[in-house]
């Protein structure tokens, strides 16, 4: 079966997907814009705003500075481009919904 003959029913189960975030970011709606309409019904948002702290966190771990930085389950994707260009490559999907076991 291709991709995208794929139907995502209540058998799949949802990746917890995790995003470092601040108050006022276009990048950081657009991301969970394209998220929601996935179907992603829970973002971790981590506000670097709020916390200088949770910043230097997120540059350690991922290497950037800007955001919105965004993994899915334990998989550093990027920022909304990366996440954009995974969906048009066909990826999101796969890395968002697993089968049941
Ligand atoms: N190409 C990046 C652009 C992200 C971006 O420019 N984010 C802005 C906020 S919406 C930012 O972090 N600006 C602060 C900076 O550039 O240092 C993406 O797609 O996520």
């Amino acid at each position: 079966m291709v991709a995208s003959q794929v139907t995502y029913s209540k058998d799949l189960i949802m990746a917890h997907v995790k995003m470092y975030t601040t108050a006022y970011c276009p990048y950081c709606n657009n991301a969970e814009r394209l998220l929601m309409n996935k179907g992603v019904q829970e973002i971790h948002k981590i506000r670097v705003d709020l916390e200088p702290a949770l910043r230097i966190e997120m540059m350690e771990k991922t290497g950037r500075r800007t955001v919105p930085q965004i993994y899915i389950d334990d998989q550093h994707i990027g920022g909304f481009d990366e996440l954009r260009a995974l969906d048009l490559a066909g990826g999101l999907e796969p890395l968002l919904f697993k089968n049941t076991p």
